[in-house]
C-alpha cells in the first residue's frame, strides 16, 4: 500500500495531465511493486511500465517470453504500492486489434493510466537489437490497433501512445512524420519518437517538422548525454528514462552477490545496503499497524496473580510433598487446569505466589514468588508478595478453584474497578468446609442482564444481624486500574496492622468496603467449586469429567 497519500484525481487524469502540460515532464521505469513505490518516493509524478525491465525481472527476454497477462498481474502491484500512473510499455499490443481491446479493458481495470504500443510485428523485439532488421506494422493495421484501443476505454483520459519505430528500423524522418501522423489521426492521444543513435539529431530533427501536432515523447537511453534542456527547447512533452531501475538494481545485486559469495561473512556488505526497516517503510508496515490496532482485538493484557502458598492440611497424605495447587484431579494438577482455563480466556502472563514446598511449584510459563513465611502469615501477607507483579489490569484468584469457563469469561467482561464472582446458589451441594458468604446491595434477580450490584461484606458467618448473605464469594477477582490502585494502598496501610499476618482477601475487600470503594459483584449460580478436603477430590472429579 502506498505509503503517500493518493492524489484526488484519477491515474488517468494524471498522465493526460503528464502529457498535455506545459512544461517538460519525465518518468521512470519501474518493474515490480518495490521499485514502482521507490520511484514514487523519489519524486516522480508517473512510471513507465517498462517491457524490457519487466521481462528481465522475471528472467526473460524482452521478446513477449512472458504473457501480456503475466506482465498484467505484476502492474497491478505496481499499481496497489503506488499513487501516481502507470504507462505500460505494451510492445506491439500482443496480437491484433482484439487483443489490443481487452489489453485496454484489463489495464483500466487494475487502474493503470496508459499504454504505449509499438509499430512492430508480434513477436517484437527489443528495439536495440538488430533494429534494423524488425518488419514494422502495416500503417493501417496499426491505425485500426489505435482506433479499437480508443473505442473500447471506459475512462476518457486512460492515454494510448502510439511509438514510431521507423527511425530505428532504418526508414528514416519522411516515414517516420508519415506513420506518426496516421496514428494521431486514428486517435492516439501522444506519439512516442524512437532513436537508437547516441546523438539526438534524429530526434530534434524530427520533434521540429512535428512542430506540436500532439504530445510528443522520447526514450533518450542512447543519447542520454544530451542536455534535458535542448528538450525543452525542443518542444518534446514527456522524457521517458526508461530502464535505468532494473539496471541499478542489477549492478547492485551482482557487486553484493559476488561479495558474499567470496567474503562468506555480511561484514562487508551490510553498511551499503538498505536496512530491514527500510525495507518494512517501503512496504507501508506503519500503516499496517495502524489498522491492526484500529481492527484487530487487542490481545489481553491481563495478568493472573494466584494464590498458591498453603499446604492445604485437611488433604493429608495427598499434601504431604506438595501444596494443594499441585495434587491432581483427573490427572491433571489443579494449577495446570486453572492455567489452561487462563489461557483460554487470553491471559497468558501469570504470578503464581507458592509458599509450602513451593519447588513442587514446576509448571513452564509461570512466573513464581515465594512467601518465605508462609507457615505465619495468611493471603494477604502471600499477596503482598507479588504487589511488584501488579498490573492495572488483573485477577487475583486461589489456586483451588475448578470452574467452568463462562465465569472467568464474564468476570473479565464485567465493568468495574475491583468484580468479584458471588455464587447466588446458596443451596451449592458442592460448597464444603466454611465458605466466605457474601452480603451485597440487592440478591441474584437471576435476570440475563448485567446487574448493578455492590459488595456489602464478607464474612464466615451466614447471618449478619438477621440478615441473609446474597451468595458465596468463590475467590475470584478483576481489578483494572484504580482498583489496582486502591488494593496497593489498602496493602500498604494493613501491612502496619498488628494482626496483618492474619488477614485474608475478604478482610481486604472488607477494609475497601469501609473506605467506600465500590467493589462489584458478578453473580454466577454454581457451576463452580473449590478443594479443602478429601471429600472435594471425589466431586472435583466428577465436575472435572
Ligand atoms: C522498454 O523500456 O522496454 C522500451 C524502451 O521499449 S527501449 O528498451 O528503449 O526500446
Ligand atoms: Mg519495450
Amino acid at each position: 500500500m502506498s505509503n503517500i497519500s493518493p492524489e484526488k484525481i484519477s491515474k488517468c487524469k494524471q498522465l493526460r495531465n503528464l502529457l498535455e502540460s506545459n512544461e517538460l515532464e519525465f518518468i521512470l521505469e519501474a518493474h515490480n511493486g518495490i521499485s514502482a513505490s521507490i520511484v514514487e518516493h523519489a519524486g516522480f509524478k508517473g512510471i513507465w511500465g517498462s517491457g524490457l525491465a519487466l521481462s528481465a525481472q522475471f528472467g526473460v527476454r524482452d521478446s513477449n517470453e512472458a504473457s501480456w497477462t503475466q506482465v498484467v498481474d505484476m502492474l497491478e502491484f505496481m499499481s496497489d504500492a503506488t499513487s501516481i500512473p502507470i504507462l505500460l510499455d505494451g510492445d506491439t499490443g500482443y496480437g491484433n486489434f482484439n487483443n489490443m481491446r481487452r489489453l485496454v479493458k484489463k489495464l483500466e481495470q487494475r487502474d493503470i493510466a496508459g499504454v504505449c504500443i509499438e509499430d512492430k510485428q508480434f513477436p517484437k523485439t527489443n528495439s536495440f537489437i538488430d533494429g534494423n532488421k524488425q518488419p514494422l506494422a502495416e500503417i493501417d493495421e496499426f491505425c485500426g490497433k489505435i482506433k479499437a484501443g480508443k473505442d473500447s476505454q471506459a475512462d476518457d483520459n486512460f492515454t494510448i501512445v502510439a511509438r514510431v519505430e521507423a527511425l530505428i528500423a532504418g526508414w528514416g524522418l519522411t516515414e517516420a512524420l508519415k506513420r506518426a501522423e496516421a496514428y494521431h489521426n486514428a486517435g492516439a492521444d501522444g506519439i512516442l519518437i524512437h532513436s537508437k543513435m547516441s546523438r539526438p539529431d534524429e530526434i530534434l530533427a524530427f520533434a521540429k517538422e512535428w512542430a506540436e501536432r500532439a504530445p510528443l515523447v522520447i526514450v533518450p537511453t542512447k543519447y542520454y548525454s544530451t542536455p534535458t534542456e535542448a528538450f525543452r527547447k525542443a518542444g518534446i512533452d514527456l522524457v521517458i528514462w526508461a530502464n535505468h531501475m532494473i539496471r541499478t538494481s542489477i549492478a547492485a545485486m551482482e557487486a553484493t552477490s559476488k561479495t558474499i559469495f567470496k567474503s562468506e561473512s555480511l561484514a562487508d556488505v551490510e553498511d551499503k545496503i538498505a536496512g530491514v526497516d527500510h525495507v518494512f517503510q517501503l512496504q507501508g508496515a506503519d500503516e499496517l499497524s495502524r489498522a491492526q490496532k484500529r481492527y484487530l482485538k487487542q490481545k489481553s493484557n491481563i495478568h493472573a496473580i494466584i494464590l498458591a502458598a498453603s499446604r492445604g492440611s485437611e488433604l493429608h497424605e495427598l499434601t504431604h510433598d506438595k501444596p494443594k495447587a499441585m495434587i491432581s484431579i483427573g490427572g491433571k494438577t489443579l494449577l495446570a487446569r486453572l492455567m489452561d482455563g487462563l489461557k483460554k480466556a487470553g491471559i497468558n502472563k501469570s504470578t503464581v505466589i507458592a509458599g509450602y514446598k513451593a519447588e513442587a511449584i514446576n509448571l513452564p510459563g509461570i512466573e513464581k514468588c515465594i512467601n518465605d513465611d508462609y507457615e505465619n502469615g495468611d493471603e494477604l501477607k502471600t499477596l503482598q508478595c507479588a504487589q511488584e507483579n501488579f498490573n492495572d489490569d488483573m485477577l487475583i484468584l486461589y489456586s483451588d478453584l475448578l470452574f467452568r469457563e463462562y465465569i472467568l469469561r464474564d468476570l473479565i467482561e464485567t465493568e468495574g474497578e475491583i468484580v468479584i464472582i458471588v455464587d447466588s446458589a446458596l443451596g451449592n451441594p458442592n460448597m464444603t468446609g466454611t465458605p466466605d458468604y457474601a452480603y451485597c446491595s440487592r440478591d441474584d434477580d437471576r435476570s440475563p442482564f448485567m446487574q448493578d450490584v455492590i459488595l456489602t461484606q464478607v464474612s464466615l458467618s451466614n447471618n449478619i444481624d438477621n440478615k441473609k448473605p446474597s451468595g458465596y464469594w468463590i475467590g475470584m477477582m478483576r481489578v483494572r486500574k484504580q482498583g489496582r490502585e486502591w488494593i496497593d494502598t489498602a496493602l500498604d496501610e494493613l501491612k502496619s496492622a498488628p494482626d496483618f499476618n492474619t488477614l485474608t482477601l475478604p478482610d481486604l475487600l472488607n477494609h475497601l468496603i469501609k473506605q467506600g470503594k465500590p467493589i462489584n459483584v458478578h453473580y454466577i449460580d454454581g457451576h463452580w467449586l473449590d478443594v479443602n478436603s478429601l471429600d472435594d477430590i471425589d466431586r472435583a472429579n466428577h465436575f472435572t469429567k
